[in-house]
Order: C-alpha cells, then sequence, then structure tokens
C-alpha cells in the first residue's frame, strides 16, 4: 500500500532474541499491530543464511558482509525464518555452531515507497527472548526500483554476565584437542537453540504516534483501569481514549494522557475452567491527533484490556478476590526440527492440549515466550507465571555488577514488554540460582524489588531448588515457588518415601516465611512405551506413581497455604548431550510430537476434578466436558 510521502515512520522490529543492540528503554513496545494509520508487514520465510566459521567468528564484521549481498562474500544456504538453525541441516557442527551467524533478505518495502539505505547498522540488542526494533526511516531514500537489503547477525555466545548465563572453555592441551578449539559450557538443561526465532516484523506510523499505553488495575479494586498513554513527536495532540466491549460498544473514555476507566456491569476476565466466560478482553483504542506546520497526523492504536485484579495473602492467590489454585504446566519452546522457531500450527495444539488436560497455568520456564503465545493466554484464560532468563545463576562470577545491571535491564525489557496482559499475573525472576553463595541475598533483593517497583500490581516470586540454602530471595518475594524431584534426583527409586519429604519441604517452607507456596516442578523422565510393574525408573508407571504420591500430599497442603502444582514438563524437549540425557529430557507428559503418555490422563484427570472442586466452575463444563 502506497503511503503519502512524509507521513510514514518505518520501523525494523524483530520479536525474537540475539544480537547485540541498542534499545532505548525509555521507549515503549507495543506490540505491532494493523490500524487505519499503521500498516505491518512480516518478513518471515526463507532468508540467506551463513555461519561465520572463521577461527575468531569475525570475517563477517571485518569484511563487512553486510556491505554487500550475502551470497557476494561467500556461500549461502536457505534458512527459514522463524526458526532456530540447529536442526535444519543434516550438518553437525551447524547444529552446534558458536558464534556469529549472518541472516540476509531483500523485500520490496511499500509499494511505490523509498527503499533503505543498505548496509547501515540501525541496531544491536544483547539478550535473546526479547523485542527490540530500530526506526529505519531516515534511511530510506528516493529509489522505488532497489528493494531493500536486511542483514542480520546473531551471536549465541553466553558468558557469565548474561542471561542465561555460560562460559566458553578454550581447550589448550594439543594431545587431546584440535588447535583452536573450543565448547560453550551451560548451567541449564535445555539445548541452547538459536537463530532469528521469532517473526522480522516491519511497520509504519505517522510521524506522531502512540509510543506506550500502559493499563492496570489494582488489587481489591473491581471494574477499575489505570491507564497512562506516551507519545511521540506530537508537539501539541488530541487523545482520544474509548474502551470498547467485545460488541464493540463504548463502556468508558476519555481525553486525557493518562487517567481511570470505570466500568459499570464489568465482564471481568477471568481463567479457564473459573468461569463460563473466561479470558474476556475489551479493547482499549487510542486515537491521537496532532499537526505541525506541515501536515495534520492521526495514529490509532487498540489494545486487548482484560479487567481483572490480582492479590496475595498467607495462604492465598486471589485473582478477583476469589481463591485460586494454579493446577498447570511448565513448558519449553521446543519441537521437532524447527527447535525454538515461533510455529502457529505448535501453538495451536499446545492450547488444545492444554484445554484438554484441564491445565489453567503456566510457567514460561525458563525465558520469556513469544508475544502470540501471551496474547493466545489473554484470549484463552490461560494464567502466566512469566520468568525471565535467569536460568543457570550458579557460577559466583555471575552475581557481580555487570550481571546485574543486565538482569535489571532484561527485567525492564520483560516488564515494558508483558505489563498490559491480563493472563500475567506473577514475574519469575530466576530459575534455581545458586542462592547459597554469599552475594545471592543482594543480589535478589534488587532484582526482586526493582521488579516489584516496575511494577506494583502483580507478585513476584524466584523458583528456589528445594536443594539449596532457604534463606535466600525469599524474604523477599510474594510467593515461594519450589521445584522438588523426590524419587527422582533425591533418593532414586524410592517412591514410597515422596510423601514424608514433600511434607517435610512443605512444613519447613511455610513455618520460615508464612507465604502461600507453589510446587513449580515435580516429575520424572519417562520413555514413552516403556513399561514396569512394579514399577521402576524411566518407565511410564513410575512417572504414574510420582505423580499419585506427589498428589496425595497436594491435596492435604492445598487446604492450607499451597496454592498451585506445575509438572514438569509438558512435553519431551532437547537438551545438550550428556550420560543424564537420552535424546533429551524426558519428563514430558507428552511426547516431544505431543503425543500422550499415561501421566497425561492422570494429570487430564486430576485437573478437571480441581476445576470442579472448587465449586465456582458452572455445570456446563463439568468432566468430561466435550473432549
Ligand atoms: C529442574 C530445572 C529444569 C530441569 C529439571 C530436570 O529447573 O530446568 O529440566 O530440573 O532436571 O531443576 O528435569
Amino acid at each position: 500500500m502506497a503511503r503519502p510521502e512524509g507521513l510514514g515512520v518505518f520501523r525494523l522490529s524483530c520479536l525474537f532474541a540475539v544480537f547485540e543492540a541498542a534499545c532505548l528503554l525509555d521507549t515503549g513496545m507495543l506490540f505491532p499491530r494493523e490500524s487505519s494509520s499503521r500498516e505491518v508487514k512480516e518478513l518471515n520465510g526463507v532468508w540467506n543464511f551463513r555461519a561465520d566459521r572463521s577461527p575468531n567468528r569475525n570475517r563477517g564484521f571485518e569484511r563487512a558482509w553486510y556491505k554487500r549481498r550475502l551470497a557476494e562474500t561467500g556461500p549461502v544456504i536457505d534458512m527459514p525464518v522463524p526458526a532456530s538453525y540447529n536442526d535444519i541441516t543434516q550438518d553437525p557442527t551447524l547444529r552446534d555452531f558458536i558464534g556469529w551467524v549472518w541472516y540476509e533478505r531483500e523485500a520490496v518495502v511499500w509499494k511505490n515507497t523509498s527503499s533503505w539505505v543498505n548496509g547501515v547498522k540501525v541496531t544491536e540488542h544483547k539478550g535473546g527472548h526479547l523485542p527490540f526494533e530500530a526506526e529505519i526511516g531516515a534511511l530510506l531514500r528516493k529509489d522505488p526500483t532497489q528493494p531493500c537489503r536486511i542483514t542480520i547477525a546473531v551471536n549465541n555466545t553466553l558468558s557469565l554476565d548474561t542471561l542465561p548465563p555460560g562460559s566458553i572453555q578454550h581447550m589448550s592441551d594439543k594431545t587431546k584437542y584440535p588447535d583452536g578449539y573450543f565448547v560453550q559450557s551451560i548451567f541449564f538443561d535445555f539445548f541452547n537453540y538459536a537463530g532469528i526465532h521469532r517473526s522480522v516484523l516491519l511497520y509504519t506510523t505517522p510521524k506522531a504516534y502512540v509510543d506506550d499505553i500502559t493499563v492496570c488495575c489494582f488489587p481489591f479494586i473491581s471494574g477499575l483501569v489505570q491507564y497512562k498513554l506516551s507519545v511521540r513527536d506530537a508537539v501539541s495532540a488530541t487523545i482520544s481514549v474509548t474502551l470498547m466491549d467485545k460488541g464493540g460498544h463504548c463502556v468508558a473514555s476519555s481525553s486525557e494522557l493518562s487517567g481511570d476507566l470505570k466500568v459499570k456491569d464489568v465482564n471481568l476476565w477471568w481463567p479457564y475452567l473459573m468461569h463460563e466466560n473466561p479470558g474476556y478482553l475489551y479493547s482499549l483504542e487510542v486515537r491521537l491527533k496532532a499537526a505541525d506546520e506541515k501536515s495534520a497526523y492521526e495514529d490509532v492504536y487498540t489494545l486487548p484490556v482484560g479487567i481483572r485484579t490480582v492479590n496475595v495473602t498467607s495462604t492465598q492467590f486471589l485473582i478477583n478476590n476469589k481463591p485460586f489454585y494454579f493446577h498447570g504446566v511448565n513448558k519449553h519452546e521446543d519441537s521437532d526440527i524447527r527447535g525454538k522457531g515461533f510455529d502457529w500450527p505448535l501453538i495451536v495444539k499446545d492450547f488444545n492440549l492444554l484445554k484438554w488436560l484441564g491445565a489453567n497455568s503456566f510457567r514460561t520456564s525458563h525465558y520469556p515466550y513469544a508475544e502470540e503465545i501471551m496474547q493466545m493466554c489473554d484470549r484463552h484464560g490461560i494464567v502466566v507465571i512469566d520468568e525471565c532468563p535467569g536460568v543457570g545463576i550458579k557460577d559466583i562470577r555471575s552475581f557481580g555488577n555487570a550481571s546485574l545491571t543486565n538482569h535489571l535491564v532484561v527485567m525492564d525489557e520483560l516488564v515494558r514488554r508483558d505489563k498490559n496482559h491480563p493472563s500475567v499475573v506473577m514475574w519469575s525472576v530466576a530459575n534455581e540460582p545458586a542462592a547459597e553463595m554469599p552475594p545471592a541475598d543482594f543480589y535478589f533483593k534488587t532484582v526482586i524489588q526493582h521488579t516489584k517497583a516496575l511494577d506494583p500490581t502483580r507478585p513476584v516470586t524466584f523458583v528456589s531448588d528445594s536443594n539449596y540454602a532457604r534463606d535466600k530471595g525469599a524474604p523477599y518475594v510474594d510467593v515461594i515457588c519450589v521445584n522438588s524431584y523426590f524419587s527422582w534426583y533425591h533418593d532414586p527409586g524410592h517412591l514410597e518415601l515422596i510423601p514424608l519429604q514433600l511434607n517435610t519441604q512443605f512444613e519447613n517452607w511455610y513455618r520460615k516465611y508464612q507465604k502461600p507456596i507453589i510446587q513449580s516442578e515435580y516429575g520424572a523422565d519417562t520413555v514413552p512405551g516403556l513399561h514396569s510393574d512394579p514399577p521402576v525408573m524411566f518407565t511410564e508407571e513410575y512417572q504414574n506413581i510420582v505423580l499419585k504420591n506427589y498428589h496425595k500430599v497436594f491435596d492435604e497442603k492445598k487446604k492450607q497455604y499451597v496454592i498451585g502444582e506445575l509438572i514438569w514438563n509438558f512435553a519431551d524437549f532437547m537438551t545438550s548431550q550428556g550420560v543424564l540425557r537420552v535424546v533429551g529430557n524426558k519428563k514430558g507428559v507428552f511426547t516431544r510430537q505431543r503425543q500422550p503418555k499415561a501421566a497425561a490422563f492422570i494429570l487430564k484427570e486430576r485437573y478437571w476434578r480441581l476445576a470442579n472442586e472448587t465449586g465456582i466452575l458452572p455445570p456446563w463444563t463439568k468432566y468430561p466436558c466435550s473432549f
């Protein structure tokens, strides 16, 4: 579509990971949406690709591969976007590649408008899983015949300061390793997939535009939405804010940059299985009109808004002032071939499986998931514990100032991206850090307090390993999340010990902190089709008994202060190779191909029963529902 010259601001938005980048934290990060004033173009598809295999992995920069077509500086292969590059070819060295890889494609921006000045660096971003964007309007030149060339360099090298941390080991023993040999050590249990995992979008706004919207609902106040807008490049602007219900009827409006919208007879946002109409979303339409000496500008952005409150007491988690029990899963962004690449068929299948299971929640273990997934959660009423990539913080050098600063920036980015999702009810700042290390206390106190200051409306947690010291991080959080693997990593094979050990775990944590507790992980590796009675480890029967023994204790403790249970894991997933992993982690209740193991049926029975027992599940959705 043609845009009148001078009105367009073009932005290249990468909803993915990786690459060093300067992302100004004072700008908004609204998901690019089309409207009468905005256009969005997906740059997904097949890109040209080359891994920089030079010894220092730096040839691409030294020889300025971005200055010309990638195919002119060396061989290229086809690479789908979005996808991890690791499992796309038969080449084992690409699967395990560490360093810079280069992506490139050409795109016609919009018919009859300008193309980009190729080869000019527009942005860089540090850290994966969170979006970044660059304004490229200034680089456009009037040459409608030339498509623009977009080059993106991506690097999966981790350091002790990155989130997650990792480290490179250079092997100097010439009797064992060839010259220049190095490996990357990681301290987390999933394959370090890399590449452009999420969509690359090009979008336009008018010159003056709505840059950010923040909506929030405060505990105990029903039907009140507080909002705040930030606008760019509008010297004087007229604002109109309209909150519309599903039928498009205005239920509240304002003409201020910030304020309260009070909704009468409000349709609250409810979790799945807690209400007959879960995931109710209003639309907040923001219209900005501005003018300068040259032109008049109008921008329109519509944000889905769910109205709900969240609150925590010493024994309960309240959504809309009603007790909410998390019966859900931990997930990974992971599947065959595409690795961590975003894939709609997979996402929709996973949501169908979640609903089949009767799961009302998940934790984004161990990094932020694609924004489209968060939008699905909003629409379907799936409650989310939103975790940052603070996984595997195990080395004492990862508790220094550089890491801490980076962790605070990542929390800024995560909150900025996900603050408006009603499905997000809690932030998780880390998974199983080495909390017994002395600097951990100051480190997590700082990160947790920072997160609370960023968003006073949501509780904060960090996920503890039951193994580790119990006094780091936990004093500052609102909800205690504990992972434990009784009869698996502790006393393997001794299923009979689960009730005693789990009971002790809960009692110890609650006695010390008087805060509600979520069992944020438990489970057992299970090779589908492997059977044994009496049960032995790795069989489907063993996984079943682990679950049942945990469930007995949950049933007792949920009468007191246990407010949720999240199985590890929703589906089997890929890990690095090692003697403890047989082609990945097999603790899924579904296989990696999303077929149920026997445990999935046990979980399904339980979750539907739990939903019924809360007494708020309306009769027309009673188990076995429509499945
Ligand atoms: C937990 C970790 C998780 C692992 C799991 C396991 O949080 O990332 O995958 O153990 O070992 O401690 O299966």
